[in-house]
């Protein structure tokens, strides 16, 4: 099973070549936007899952749910202090929601070994048994919450902007859970059930 990892300039992806970019401007003194123009950073990452034992960075712990040969491709965009973070799949099973985050490790041979949510905040609450269910920590504000539903070919794709972006913590790591939609009550927040599939792919 072939393993590709793509890793291109937003620059080539948008064109930025196709006119003039006119003279350099200073700091923007603009509040956020959701647009993505002049991006600080931009990274992308393409993986197809495999079993474990043939995988080397998107790994399948359920081929029935998260099948051989599926792709995922992630970009992440940081600028204006957000970061934008998509995720497209294709060959998924159809018509199927998926609830998927950032995690904090990469990938390995067990689903757990990703480790917990990517949280902009870290939960004090949390331990490594006990990972964050407090809504207040574990909502996709404070966490990337990539939530998708494919469509009738097992392709889908999503989009998430969160109000930061990464210092000396950045994920490692898309983990795809069982349940097709995350949890958002106390609690539970945060949780998806079992993992289906991991792709290890820097953020930046
Ligand atoms: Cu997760």
């Amino acid at each position: 099973m072939r393993i590709v990892i793509v890793m291109a300039a937003l620059c080539a992806a948008a064109g930025c070549g196709s006119s003039d970019p006119g003279p350099a401007q200073p700091a923007q003194t603009q509040p956020a936007q959701t647009t993505t123009s002049e991006p600080a950073a931009s990274t992308r990452h393409t993986g197809t899952l495999a079993p474990v034992e043939a995988a080397d960075t998107a790994f399948t712990y359920n081929p029935a749910v998260a099948p051989p040969g599926a792709e995922l491709e992630l970009e992440v965009v940081e600028a204006d202090s957000m970061t934008t973070v998509r995720l497209s799949v294709d060959r998924l099973l159809p018509d199927r929601g998926y609830a998927i985050h950032a995690h904090t490790q990469p990938c390995g041979r067990v689903g757990t070994d990703a480790g917990p949510h990517y949280q902009h905040e870290i939960d004090p609450a949390a331990t490594p048994d006990k990972p964050s269910v407090d809504p207040a920590y574990a909502n996709p504000q404070n966490e990337i919450w990539l939530d998708l539903t494919t469509d009738g070919q097992g392709s889908g794709s999503t989009e998430a902007t969160v109000p930061f972006v990464f210092g000396d913590r950045v994920p490692a790591s898309i983990v795809v859970h069982e349940q097709q939609k995350t949890a958002t009550e106390h609690g539970k927040a945060g949780t998806a059930g079992a993992r289906l599939a991991c792709f290890t792919a820097p953020f930046r």
